[in-house]
């Protein structure tokens, strides 16, 4: 019975399919839990819209970009400042997010004229900027204004400016995957290949799919540089807008979201010939053999061996530190999807951490054929999973910490649970060799602290106090 029908989803029976707990022996080909399916009526979804996916995970990490939202003033809102990815600008990108506020007499009379002012508002406030991404959203998408019309309009009165149109409203797909995938074919159909970059090394490389939340470009950037590679573009942490332009020019594309990313690997291979490479950027060993892959396919192979040998003899006694005291703690994941198979065999070759349950909330299957082929048995693995269903498998899995985002972090508290940021961090970066030290220093932080076994006392209760005091 290794497909769950949890006792919370009695009336919902079709939730089974999505969720696996995998036992020894089985040929877990026959029990991929189903994924990047519509969510089931009567189950309340912890998934993020497909405008987000495109908005809130890749464009709007463009350091040099103005990100004018054609919807109503929610929706830049709620995909703005909740993710940390900083850059070397002043942090440009956290402090703003544009909208044209459309409100109900521009919906029924339409929002070009709305959408043309704004971006010319947008361009006169700052002077300096001249990129811009629009997105449609979904009452803009279902009224048909015609974006692409208004973006030439306004390019043919600014012939400084480049924009990029993204028209992915909330409701193109099942959750926020659908966004990556709009926006990395967009972006590569319409803009690459529109710059030449600087080429200043033999050896150069796309990073994709990695988002420098907390600074985790800046780490790996430091590998790079000392292994005398040029990243041509990250996509697209820290990066600018025509950086994403001259993807064209690299020799290799390295992939560490495979999930949001992957497809413009695949498009630059097939448009361009450039081979992808998968790498795993979080734990000491996936990120010592991460570097000797990319070292290895331009023959940096003895630099490589340095590098990993410098970094390893300066972070590995910090981690051997959090690994004695982490050894034997158990896990929960619930994230999007890919940290899943990142974190799984890192946490637990490198601190001796059992992931116990893992949920996903847009993963395809093909993330749950990593994530199951890497992960424990005796393990859970949800798709799409729903805040009772979050009690049940805690209560079942009994995890010491849980690693997921601010909302299910709330109720997290209440179990008395530590948790920590899985999306942005606590107190990043995480990867590479001393992001991961980072990353079990939060762990330690977070299941050695005492507040949350005195926060789990009721106070009403007088006894309780005793027997604390007693302790
Ligand atoms: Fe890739 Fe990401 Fe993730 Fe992701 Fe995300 Fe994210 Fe995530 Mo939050 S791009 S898929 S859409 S690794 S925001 S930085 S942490 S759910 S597992």
């Amino acid at each position: 019975m290794p497909m769950v029908l949890l006792e919370c989803d009695q009336d919902i029976p079709e939730r089974e399919r999505h969720i696996y707990f995998k036992a020894p022996g089985e040929d877990s080909r026959d029990y991929l839990p189903a994924a990047n399916a519509p969510t089931i009526p009567g189950t309340l979804s912890e998934r993020g819209c497909s405008f987000c996916g495109a908005k809130l995970v890749i464009g709007g990490v463009l350091k040099d970009t103005i990100q004018m939202i054609h919807g109503p003033l929610g929706c830049a809102y709620d995909t703005w400042h909740t993710k940390r990815y900083p850059s070397d600008n002043g942090h440009f990108q956290l402090k703003y997010s544009w909208s044209t506020d459309m409100k109900e007499s521009h919906i029924v009379f339409g929002g070009e004229k709305r959408l043309e002012k704004c971006m010319h508002e947008a361009f006169d406030a700052m002077p300096e900027i001249k990129r811009m991404v629009v997105y449609t959203t979904c009452p803009t998408a279902l009224i048909g204004d015609d974006v692409k019309a208004v973006v030439k309009k306004v390019t043919a009165a600014r012939t400084d400016v480049d924009i990029f149109t993204v028209e992915c409203p909330g409701f193109a797909g099942v959750s926020q995957s659908k966004g990556h995938h709009v926006l990395n074919i967009g972006w590569v159909s319409e803009k690459v290949g529109t710059v030449e970059p600087e080429i200043t090394s033999e050896y150069t490389i796309n990073f994709i799919g990695d988002y420098n939340i907390q600074g985790d470009t800046d780490v790996l950037q430091r590998y790079w540089d000392r292994l005398g590679i040029q990243v041509i573009a990250h996509f697209t942490g820290n990066s600018t807008y025509d950086a994403c332009r001259s993807m064209h020019r690299a020799k290799l594309n390295v992939v560490n979201c495979a999930r949001s990313a992957g497809y413009i690997a695949n498009e630059l291979k097939r448009l361009y010939g450039i081979p992808r490479l998968d790498i795993d950027s979080w734990g000491f060993n996936y990120m010592a053999e991460a570097i000797r892959k990319v070292a290895s396919f331009f023959g940096l192979e003895e630099k490589a061996e340095e590098l990993i040998a410098e970094e390893t003899a300066k972070w590995k006694p910090q981690l051997d530190w959090y690994k004695e005291r982490l050894q034997g703690k158990k896990m929960a994941i619930w994230t999007g999807g890919p940290r899943l198979w990142h974190w799984t065999k890192a946490v637990e070759d490198d601190l001796g951490v059992e992931v116990v349950a893992m949920s996903s909330k847009f993963g395809h299957e093909e993330d749950f054929e990593k994530v199951i082929a890497r992960g424990r048995n005796g393990t859970y693995y949800i798709d799409d999973p729903n805040e009772l269903e979050f009690f049940e498998i805690m209560d079942k899995a009994k995890p010491d910490i849980i690693f997921t985002g601010p909302r299910v972090g709330d109720l997290v508290k209440k179990l008395h649970i530590p948790y920590v940021n899985g999306h942005a961090y606590h107190n990043g970066p995480y990867m590479g060799f001393e992001g991961f030290v980072n990353m079990a220093r939060d762990m330690y932080n977070a299941t050695h602290n005492p507040l949350f076994r005195l926060a789990a006392i009721d106070i009403r209760d007088d006894r309780a106090l005793l027997v604390e005091e007693a302790a």
